[in-house]
């Protein structure tokens, strides 16, 4: 465990600090984004929460109206910083409990609160800065992003966002997809369809570079990005874009030959294997033992260019670890293959094992027996476990929302396997002419959607072994903050 930073300010000089802000002589010039730290920590000292949200409240109304700010709709008092900073400060005090209160300031002011832009991480600015958010408590709006657990950009980005220690679940939500059936709130945002793409309010990041660049200019406590000189940026970025251009380019040729016409079909996949691996041999060449690609220490360009070299390995691993001429790259990916880092990326909650639910999707459970015997006869009729559509007259759907209590009711007792479920295009369904009917469900009053017809099997985006909701999404770790010692 690392000890904790020399703090800056003692006891006395936080509740010197404090006393000051409470009779409004603090010097306006002394109340500064670290100030406001320390009064908020050492009030949660002293009360709990929601009573130091009330008492600061009034406080900070005073001090302003004291030192010549007015409390209006543009200036003075803001709530939802306010709730925000303190929210974030009482969850740091608690994973701090054994710190004396200046070792704990010492620690917060190190973290990645310490930055007074911080909540940008949870608002976009237009919310944050509306008059709405300063009178009253707004929600953090957490950014989406669409990620895919096996995809190589997608797994650099994920890097990037963990490092800056963003935690899925916490400060952004995870949307698995399945890039066979991508949800539509993905394609309205990034027509291109490709991932990984966070959504932010109005912004859209959908080049994973520029992800990783939005993830580490929000905190980079590992350097990725920052300390180099000029002419090492330069050199990092021109290896990413031999990554991205010809590296992932013979990567595709030679891991998805048969896509490309493989082999008699024009494709040549050893060629293309030969020139990924003249390019390989040239990132080995820069690599000292134990070293990275920029030099003694890790820069962005390392989880840029991991994830490929993996996906490249990984299409013939006997191949890559025979190769001649790769021994320093060979350390570099595995030490990478063995790392936390890359674990955790691979795992919920940063990978779920199962596609996110749209709500624009409607779904159907099936009996996986029933559901292939339909896909033989080219139409299911089944509407649930045991009823026909002509017993019934519809057949049973669930809104995304109602699929595991659906699944808790009627499906429990079988095996995952016995049960398939069915992802339906509510827009497929329309264009087959087959009506959905929000209708109420006997006896609870709740509003079903129900399908009065025959199934069409092209409305089956996906048809998957049913598994319960991404697992990963409860249960979640608390907000980490990688600059902090492994106090808690
Ligand atoms: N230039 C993009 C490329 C992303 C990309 O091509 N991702 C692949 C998955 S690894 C994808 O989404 N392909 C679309 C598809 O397969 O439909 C980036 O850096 O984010």
């Amino acid at each position: 465990m690392a000890d904790p930073p020399t703090p800056a300010w003692s006891a006395a000089e936080i509740a010197a600090l404090a006393a000051a802000f409470e009779a409004g002589t603090l010097p306006r010039e002394q109340w500064t984004h670290a100030a406001h730290l320390a009064v908020a920590l050492w009030t949660l000292s002293r009360l709990p929460p929601e009573a130091a949200l009330t008492h600061l409240r009034q406080r900070i109304r005073a001090y302003n109206v004291a030192t010549g700010t007015a409390n209006t709709d543009h200036s003075g008092y803001h709530e939802t910083l306010t709730r925000w900073f303190l929210q974030a400060v009482a969850e740091h005090r608690g994973r701090h409990a054994d710190l004396p209160l200046q070792q704990s300031l010492a620690c917060l002011l190190r973290s990645p609160l310490a930055d007074p832009s911080a909540p940008l991480r949870a608002y976009p600015p237009r919310r944050l800065g509306s008059v709405q958010a300063r009178r009253g408590w707004v929600e953090p709006e957490r950014p989406v992003l669409y990620s895919f657990r096996r995809c190589p950009y997608a797994i650099r980005a994920r890097l990037a966002l963990a490092a800056a220690g963003l935690l899925p679940g916490v400060d952004l939500e995870l949307r698995e997809v399945s890039l066979k059936a991508k949800p539509p709130e993905l394609l309205e945002a990034s027509p291109k369809g490709t991932v990984p793409v966070l959504v932010h309010g109005d912004q859209v990041i959908d080049e994973s570079l520029e992800l990783m660049r939005w993830a580490l200019e929000r905190h980079d406590p590992r350097g990725w990005l920052g300390g180099w000189s000029a002419a090492e940026t330069a050199a990092g970025e021109a290896l990413i874009a031999e990554n991205d251009g010809p590296f992932k380019h013979h990567l595709d040729r030679f891991k998805y030959a048969s896509r490309f016409g493989g082999r008699g079909g024009g494709g040549e996949p050893e060629g293309h294997r030969a020139a990924a691996l003249a390019i390989l041999r040239g990132w080995s060449r820069r690599l000292e033992p134990g070293g990275w690609l920029l030099g003694g220490r890790p820069s962005l360009a390392d989880p840029a260019l991991l994830p490929f070299v993996r996906q490249f390995r990984l299409a013939d691993p006997g191949g890559f670890d025979a190769e001649p001429g790769l021994e320093p790259l060979r350390i570099w990916l595995e030490r990478f293959l063995a790392s936390p880092e890359l674990a955790a990326v691979l795992d919920p909650p940063w990978a779920a094992r199962s596609p996110w639910r749209s709500p624009r999707w409607l779904y159907h459970l099936a009996l996986s027996h029933e559901w292939q015997a339909a896909r033989t006869a080219g139409s299911y009729r089944r509407s649930t476990r045991g009823r026909s559509l002509e017993e019934v007259g519809f057949i049973h759907l669930s809104q995304a929302h109602q699929l595991e209590a659906t699944h808790g009711r009627y499906y429990a007792d079988l095996d995952p396997g016995a049960v398939t479920l069915l992802v339906l295009d509510r827009d497929r369904l329309a264009a087959a002419g087959v009506e959905v009917r929000l209708e109420p469900a006997p006896g609870s009053g709740e509003l079903f959607p129900h399908l009065h017809g025959p199934l069409p099997l092209a409305a089956v985006l996906r048809a998957e072994p049913w598994r319960p909701a991404s697992s990963g999404e409860s249960n979640l770790p608390r907000r980490g903050s990688p600059a902090e010692p492994a106090a808690s």
